[in-house]
């Protein structure tokens, strides 16, 4: 039988530390949280993930060329504060064919001002903002329809 398509989940700084500080932003799911319902939830759908999380921007590049290596059917990306910094996201995200669609547990638009552009967003598939944990799994039942 085929492997069933591959969706990447990238998860950029600091968001490790997703259910230990600031849950009233973030809201109290660990990012292992995250990942076990997303893992059901890609069952169901046919698909399998491969969730990862580094602090450092030279991985999540690394991981966005590998996606496109791997032919993986989509990208989840929430690529924390990089989102609104990263020139190199920019060019990665630009430079692979595979989808990425950009995800955040927050609403960076109804936050402060440097949240309010995104480099990635200027890139990506689309974008689900705003909803917490429950984001990723709206992005991964974009990401089986596309
Ligand atoms: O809302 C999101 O998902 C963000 O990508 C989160 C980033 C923020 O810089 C973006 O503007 C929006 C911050 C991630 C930091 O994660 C933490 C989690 C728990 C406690 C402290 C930080």
């Amino acid at each position: 039988m085929a492997a069933p398509p591959l969706v990447y989940v990238l998860n950029g700084p600091n968001l490790n530390l997703l259910g230990m500080r600031e849950p009233e932003i973030y809201g109290s799911d660990t990012l292992d949280d995250i990942a076990g319902r997303l893992e059901d939830k890609a069952k169901a759908l046919g698909l399998a993930i491969d969730m990862r999380q580094s602090n450092h921007e030279g991985h999540l590049i690394d991981w966005l060329h590998e996606a496109q290596a791997k032919e993986a059917k989509a990208v989840l990306l929430n690529a924390g504060a990089l989102t609104h910094t990263s020139l190199a996201l920019y060019d990665a995200v630009r430079a692979i064919r595979t989808p990425v669609i950009e995800v955040h547990l927050s609403n960076p638009a109804a936050r402060e001002g440097f949240r309010h552009h995104s480099y990635v967003g200027m890139v990506a598939k689309g974008v689900i903002a705003g909803f917490g944990a429950l984001g990723y799994e709206l992005a991964l039942d974009a990401a089986a329809r596309l």
